[in-house]
């Protein structure tokens, strides 16, 4: 049997389920997915040369990692020629290129600085995500940025936050796609604190004062994300969940962005996806894997990330949740790192589209459970992969099985020559 006729065997077994592939493979390919460019380079971005803090950590040392624009540029387009899908780019402020005039402060930090970053993503008709980046920084050592004790060190990271709000202002004019803008924070304590509301009502203020300098929500979404702990911040941190959902709840033009790595490793965000759509007309959600901790492993398509994307396809929320990756391992080839996790959340995505969501609701309403867990179940032996290959095969894709095979030749081509 070729490709096409595997795919017609399958489109048909699903339309007898009232889905209709061609039209899933057609939407699909049209919905942006974040694709963060702190994968290539271990974090470490171009603007200091102190490593990386905030609690959080990579691992591993697989060589030919990016340490220049030139290089990370090259590996991100060499990840775009290997996922199918619409990609949007996802930069942190430590990313600021900085040509002849020479090196600002990231209180400092304006437009120009990300010029580069604003070429590539015309290059490929990708609009681009923006962070604020709190952390590997002189002045970030104490563990408190916009929630430090010291009026001078929440000052500077204030005016970090509002000049990141104008550079994603111009991300989203210059390449007419609304630009998220994350506000996250490893702030918090090693040990017991004495004071646990003091640093809270410290960067509410912060935050609020970040989000007085002028945007258009239409161009700019700003969001806060929680987290539960960090490395080396184990007992306190300032913005948590209820925190940072709070927050989000009482601000106007505001987010609120989960992490599937910053809850408890018995908490799943796929249960609190339609939670928070029950009350926000948008979410931001950042997609990893956490092992155990806040690994950061690469996305797989497993039972979790299955069950986020079917939160959002079966509630139709593909135009109110902002979908981002974010993990960084640097155990293995960093490309294969970057395209196996966004191509895993597409077959995640794929997955959740070819189901029939309102068949198996209908079940849940009218309390058959039992064939609700029979119909389920028999989703899962469908012949989805037929339907990735194709989806793969319209958008001009390596297949999964000689998908590895283009990743190595770059490696003996470009990263080995690092
Ligand atoms: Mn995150």
């Amino acid at each position: 049997m070729t490709r096409e006729e595997r795919y017609l065997f399958a489109k048909e077994k699903y339309a007898a389920l009232g889905v209709d592939t061609d039209a899933v493979i057609e939407k699909l390919s049209n919905i942006p997915v974040a694709l963060h460019c702190w994968q290539g380079d271990d974090v470490i971005g171009f603007d200091n040369d102190g490593g990386l803090t905030g609690g959080i950590q990579t691992t591993g040392n697989y060589p030919g990692k990016a340490t220049n624009p030139t290089e990370l540029f090259a590996d991100m387009e060499k990840v775009l020629e290997l996922i199918p899908g619409k990609a949007k780019l996802n930069v942190h402020a430590s990313y600021a290129i900085f040509e002849e005039d020479g090196f600002v402060d990231r209180d400092a930090l304006e437009p120009r600085h990300f010029k580069k970053w604003v070429e590539l993503a015309k290059k490929h008709n990708m609009g681009i995500d923006f962070n604020p980046t709190f952390f590997s920084h002189e002045k970030a050592e104490s563990g408190l940025t916009l929630s430090s004790p010291d009026p001078e060190i929440r000052r500077f990271w204030i005016n970090h936050g509002k000049a990141c709000i104008r550079i994603s202002e111009y991300f989203a004019k210059e390449t007419g796609i609304p630009c998220v803008m994350n506000i996250w924070t490893g702030d918090g304590f090693k040990d017991i604190p004495a004071d646990r509301m003091g640093p809270r009502m410290r960067y509410k203020d912060s935050i609020e004062q970040i989000l007085s300098e002028p945007y258009d929500y239409d161009l700019v979404k700003p969001c806060v994300e929680s987290k539960v702990f960090g490395i080396g911040v184990e007992s306190y941190t300032v913005g948590s969940a209820e925190f940072t959902l709070s927050f989000a709840a009482t601000h106007e033009k505001c987010m609120p962005l989960m992490d599937n790595g910053h809850y408890h490793p018995t908490e799943v965000v796929s249960d609190k996806i339609p939670a928070l759509l029950c009350f926000f007309p948008e979410i931001a959600l950042h997609i990893t894997r956490p092992v155990r901790w806040d690994s950061d492993h690469v996305v797989l398509f497993d039972d979790e990330t299955r069950e986020m994307a079917k939160e959002i396809v079966r509630n139709d929320a593909l135009d109110r949740v902002y979908m981002a990756l974010d993990y960084f391992d640097a155990s293995i080839n960093r490309i294969s790192a970057w395209a196996t996790g966004f191509r895993n959340w597409q077959k995640a995505l794929l997955n959740a589209m070819c189901m029939p969501n309102d068949k198996l609701k209908k079940l849940q309403d009218e309390g058959k459970l039992g064939r609700l867990m029979a119909m389920q179940e028999a989703m899962k032996m469908m012949p989805l992969g037929d339907v990735w290959e194709e989806y793969l095969a319209r958008c001009g894709k390596v297949s999964d099985l000689d998908f590895y095979d283009e990743i190595e030749k770059y490696e003996k081509e470009v990263l080995s020559k690092r």
